[in-house]
C-alpha cells in the first residue's frame, strides 16, 4: 500500500464531507465527492447530487478550469470508464491533464470495479487507492451492497420500552419515545431510498412514513413506501395515500380486484413470490435490489422484523430506548421461533450508542454468526 501523506488525508477527507452532502438525494447513484488540489491548493470541488447530473469529478474540473491540468484528484470511489447517464469521468479527468487520481475505494458497479482507474493508469495518470477507505466503505454501504449482491442494505429501526416492548396488549404505541428521537428517525428516513413496512403497522398504526420538514433538503425526493402485503388488506383510507410520493404494495394475491379494495391510482401492486402463508421476503428484497433502492428502513412491527431478522435480511438495527416499562403482556420487538439454546441467540454487535432526550438509541450490526 502506497505511503500517504497528511495532505492527501486532508483532502479525502473533504472528498467525503463533500459527497456526504449527496446523503439524501444521489440514490440509485452512490455519494461522491471530488476535490482536486494542486500545490497543496484546492483548485475545484464538486459532488454528485442527483442521478443523471453530473458526477462529483465534472463539476471540480469545471470549476477548476486550466487549473486542473497537473493537479490531483481526490475522490472516495474510482471513477467511472463508461458512459451512462452521464459520460465517462475517467476521460474527462484525462484531458483535463490531471497528474494523479487518489480514490478511496473501487467503484463495485461491474461496469467500473478496476477499469477505471486502470484507463486512468493506461493514459499515464498515477493512481493510488486506499486513503479514508473505510470511511468510503460506510458511506456507501447500500450502493456497495447492491453492486455485489443485488440486495438493498437493510435497517430496522425500532421503538422499545427498556423492557423491549413495543407495543401494549392493546395494540397503543404512540409514543413510546420522545421528540428527539422520532426527530431522529426523520433523518434516517430521508436518507433512505425506501421506507417499508408491513400490513400489520398499516392497519394498526395508519403510518403516513414521510419526510417532514425540517428534514428535507433543497428538491428533496420522498423515500419509496413499501408496503409487505400477502394478501392485499391494504385500505383505500390509509393515510399514506394522501401524502404525495411513490408508494409500492407487494402482494401474494395481485390477482384481487385493485377497485374493490379502493387503492388510490398511482399505487403500484406487484406481484411478489409467497412462502407458506408469508410472502417471501428474499424475493421482496431482491426485487427492491432490482428497482435500485441502495439503503431499505424497515419499520414494522414484531412479525416482520421477526421474519426479516430470521431470514438473515437484516444489516443493522436501530433501537430507541424509552425510559419506561411496558409490561409482559405488551409485544416484544420482534418475533422469533423459540431459541433453545444460549449458542442460538442471534449475536449482534454495538456499533453506537447515544442519549437523544430521554431516550437511548441502540445502533448495532446483525451477526448472523449462528444457524438459527
Ligand atoms: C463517478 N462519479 O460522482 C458518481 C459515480 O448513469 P450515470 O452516468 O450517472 O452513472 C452512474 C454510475 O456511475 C453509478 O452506478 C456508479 O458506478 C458511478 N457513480 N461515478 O465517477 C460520481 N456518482
Ligand atoms: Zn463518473
Amino acid at each position: 500500500m502506497p505511503d500517504f501523506s497528511a495532505e492527501d488525508y486532508r483532502f479525502m477527507a473533504r472528498a467525503l464531507s463533500l459527497a456526504h452532502r449527496g446523503l439524501c438525494t444521489a440514490h440509485p447513484n452512490p455519494r461522491v465527492g471530488c476535490v482536486l488540489a494542486h500545490h497543496g491548493l484546492i483548485v475545484g470541488e464538486g459532488w454528485h447530487r442527483f442521478a443523471g447530473e453530473a458526477h462529483a469529478e465534472v463539476l471540480a474540473l469545471k470549476a477548476a478550469g486550466e487549473r486542473a491540468r497537473g493537479a490531483t484528484c481526490y475522490v472516495n470511489l474510482e471513477p467511472c470508464c463508461y458512459h451512462g447517464k452521464t459520460p465517462a469521468c475517467t476521460e474527462a479527468l484525462i484531458r483535463a491533464g490531471a497528474a494523479r487520481v487518489v480514490a478511496a475505494t473501487l467503484d463495485p458497479n461491474p461496469r467500473v470495479n478496476g477499469h477505471g482507474l486502470l484507463a486512468l493508469k493506461q493514459a499515464g495518470i498515477l493512481v493510488q487507492t486506499g486513503v479514508l477507505a473505510e470511511q468510503a466503505v460506510a458511506l456507501n454501504r447500500g450502493f456497495i451492497k447492491r453492486m455485489q449482491h443485488g440486495l438493498p442494505f437493510v435497517t430496522s429501526k425500532i421503538a422499545i420500552s427498556i423492557d423491549g416492548r413495543v407495543a401494549l396488549h392493546s395494540g397503543a404505541s404512540q409514543w413510546i419515545t420522545s421528540g428527539p428521537a422520532r426527530a431522529d428517525v426523520q433523518r434516517l428516513r430521508a436518507q433512505s431510498s425506501a421506507v417499508m413496512t408491513g400490513i400489520g403497522t398499516v392497519l394498526a398504526d395508519d403510518p403516513v412514513l414521510t419526510v417532514r420538514s425540517p428534514f428535507r433538503p433543497a428538491e428533496f425526493r420522498q423515500p419509496v413506501r413499501v408496503v409487505l402485503d400477502s394478501r392485499l388488506r391494504f385500505p383505500g383510507t390509509a393515510k399514506m395515500l394522501s401524502e404525495p410520493g411513490r408508494i409500492l404494495v407487494l402482494t401474494g394475491n395481485s390477482e384481487r380486484d385493485k377497485s374493490a379494495t379502493g387503492i388510490a391510482n398511482g399505487t403500484e401492486i406487484i406481484a411478489s413470490a409467497m412462502r407458506g402463508e408469508h410472502l417471501d421476503l428474499e424475493s421482496v428484497l431482491n426485487h427492491l435490489g432490482r428497482l435500485e433502492f441502495n439503503e431499505i428502513l424497515v419499520e414494522a412491527g414484531p412479525t416482520l422484523n421477526g421474519a426479516l431478522l430470521q431470514a438473515r435480511l437484516v444489516d443493522e438495527i436501530v433501537v430507541y430506548i424509552a425510559p419506561k416499562l411496558m409490561g409482559s403482556e405488551a409485544l416484544p420487538m420482534a418475533r422469533l421461533d423459540t431459541i433453545a439454546t444460549m449458542a442460538e441467540c442471534l449475536e449482534l454487535s454495538i456499533l453506537d450508542t447515544r442519549v437523544l432526550g430521554p431516550d437511548l438509541r441502540v445502533i448495532a450490526r446483525v451477526n448472523y454468526r449462528h444457524k438459527l
